[in-house]
């Protein structure tokens, strides 16, 4: 009987082993997903989406991020104002990126912006973000290019 007890106990331990190394087994406090860059338009500017969950429990923010060819980058947000879609730098410069939750930069809502921007990009070409995070540190992600959302106005 001790002898099968202790057999099932390697065998959990075989399998909880196996599990964890199927999966990233460096749990990283913030996975970014999604990372789409809105940057074909012949504009100075630009704007990235993106999926941040923190799978920590600290509570963490996106402070900011550098992109070859964005001269300056902001953090924005849009909102309607008097019937009109605006976009602002976001309160605090930072956009909170609380314990256990995940946070979606997208059209029409938060997004990164790319400001002075150098030249266009191709339509499904890659380009690199690095994300700042004020607890995580620095996340680099690759981000695709796609088509251009005309004022950041569409939902989807
Ligand atoms: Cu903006």
């Amino acid at each position: 009987m001790k002898r099968f007890l202790l057999f099932v106990m390697v065998l959990v331990g075989l399998l909880t082993l196996a599990a964890c190394g199927g999966s990233e087994s460096t749990a990283a406090l913030i996975t970014v997903e999604n990372v789409r860059a809105n940057l074909t338009l012949p504009t100075d500017t630009g704007s990235f989406w993106m999926v941040i969950t923190n799978n920590s429990d600290t509570d963490d923010a996106l402070l900011g991020a550098t992109v070859d060819g964005c001269g300056v980058i902001e953090l924005h947000d849009m909102m309607m104002e008097n019937d009109v879609m605006v976009m602002r730098p976001v309160a605090g410069g930072q956009i909170p990126i609380p314990a256990g939750q995940t946070v979606e930069l997208k059209p029409g809502g938060l997004h990164v912006m790319c400001l002075q921007k150098a030249a266009p990009l191709e339509l499904g070409t890659k380009v690199t973000i690095e994300l700042e995070f004020a607890n995580a540190g620095t996340i680099t992600v690759e981000g695709e290019v796609v088509e251009p959302v005309m004022g950041g106005m569409n939902n989807d």
